[in-house]
């Protein structure tokens, strides 16, 4: 199976070297790091350990996973892995995480630091309370349980264009597991370890990031509760979780 990861990265020259050598190349059959006007040379290194790099001008998140995608139409890969850009996860668990969906038991697979290992002081409080609220509000109104809105995640590229993904920022993870749940897309978790972030805080790390962030998640997953969803491709069955 063809195999795409996606790398949002915004000033990550430190990390980012890592974040591509660690990625399983057997494995992999495009590597895209998506660069959000990065002030530091995050995209010459990139390039240099063997990513495409490609930019986007427009900020966000979600903006740069959107540009990935598209970036990915004329040779379309059967699975999308996004992973962040500074180190906090371990591409190389990669293989794990792609396994559900080479079995045929899921569509979309959810890299859980919650269920995984954590070097300490990895995840913060206030983002382990974060992923609590969100994780418990997309039972209560999707009846879909996941433990974590983790950035590490695959799921088949088919299933991602029939989600019709639209967050340019910091809902991004929450809509993708909000539709998944909406549309009964077989989903399911695997354990992920998560370190400290090697690099500058941007989301989490600042207050302006948790504040906007959390605000975002919490609307997104109220919105795509009450929302017309446009219809679910053929790919699309029933979740595994719930
Ligand atoms: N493309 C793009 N990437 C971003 C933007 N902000 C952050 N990123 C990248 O998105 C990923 C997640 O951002 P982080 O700053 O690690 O946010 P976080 O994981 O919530 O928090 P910390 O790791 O504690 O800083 C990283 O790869 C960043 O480089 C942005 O505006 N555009
Ligand atoms: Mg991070």
């Amino acid at each position: 199976m063809r195999i795409a990861v996606i790398i949002p990265a915004l000033d990550e020259e430190r990390s980012i070297a890592k974040v591509v050598a660690d990625i399983p190349r057997d494995l992999v059959t495009e590597i895209l790091v998506v660069d959000n006007g990065s002030k530091d040379d995050t995209a010459r290194v990139a390039a240099t350990a063997g990513a495409r790099v490609i930019f986007e001008p427009s900020a966000g998140y979600g903006q740069a996973c959107l540009t990935g995608i598209a970036a990915l139409a004329d040779s379309p890969p059967e699975i999308v892995v996004f992973v962040d850009g500074d180190y906090s996860d371990r591409p190389r668990e990669l293989r794990a995480l792609v396994a559900p969906i080479l079995r045929d038991e899921a569509d979309f697979v959810v890299g859980s630091r919650v269920l995984g290992a954590r070097e300490p002081g990895a995840l913060a409080p206030h983002a382990r309370w974060g992923n609590w609220l969100a994780t418990t509000m997309i039972h209560l109104l999707y009846n879909c349980r996941f433990s974590d809105l983790g950035p590490f995640r695959a799921i088949r590229y088919k299933t991602l264009l029939s989600l019709d993904m639209q967050d340019r920022d910091y809902g991004w993870t929450a809509e993708m597991q909000a539709k998944a749940a909406r549309s009964e897309v077989r989903s399911t978790e695997v354990p992920v370890s998560y370190h400290r972030r090697i690099g500058t805080s941007k989301i989490t790390g600042t207050v302006k990031g948790t504040v906007l962030a959390g605000w975002k998640i919490i609307t997104t997953i109220l919105k795509y509760r009450f929302t017309r969803l446009p219809s679910a491709s053929p790919v699309v069955t029933k979740a595994s979780i719930g």
